[in-house]
């Protein structure tokens, strides 16, 4: 009696695992431009600085940075070379060399208010998901 108890709790965790799994994904689906999941920002006295994760095929970071001159951390967690790119309204700014798997770099960019477009400049990578929208609300 007490193990077929012990057995129903284990497979009642599992279901409760698998749920909030899909919980999880369902939360990560529904977000808007392909956006997976976030990172940190954090406020330095020279500006923000965000950490940017790279990986096959995806960007993780934050959906917004407060403006300034912003710092992007980058590290390539994938298995193939990315880089990364923001479009300055009109003006593309990519790191001068793409990150190698388990690399990392620095872009620093002055951000003002508004919507900007981020992606992988590599190949097809953008239209294979690496590709979103970073927002900068107002100057207070
Ligand atoms: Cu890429």
């Amino acid at each position: 009696m007490f193990l077929y108890m012990k057995r129903a709790w284990v497979s009642l965790a599992a279901v409760a695992a698998v749920a909030a799994c899909a919980v999880i994904m369902l939360t990560a689906c529904s977000s808007s431009q392909g956006k997976v999941g976030t990172t940190q920002v954090t406020q330095t006295a020279a500006g923000p600085v965000v950490e940017v994760i790279l990986k096959d095929y995806e960007i993780t970071m934050p959906d917004s940075v407060p403006p300034g001159t912003v710092k992007f951390n980058i590290t390539n967690a994938g298995t193939h070379d990315h880089n990364f790119q923001i479009d300055l309204k009109g003006t593309k700014k990519r790191l001068d060399t793409d990150v190698k798997p388990g690399g990392t770099a620095t872009l620093v960019v002055a951000l003002t208010s508004g919507t900007y477009d981020v992606e992988c400049p590599v190949g097809v990578h953008a239209t294979m998901g690496m590709r979103r929208k970073l927002m900068v609300p107002g100057d207070r």
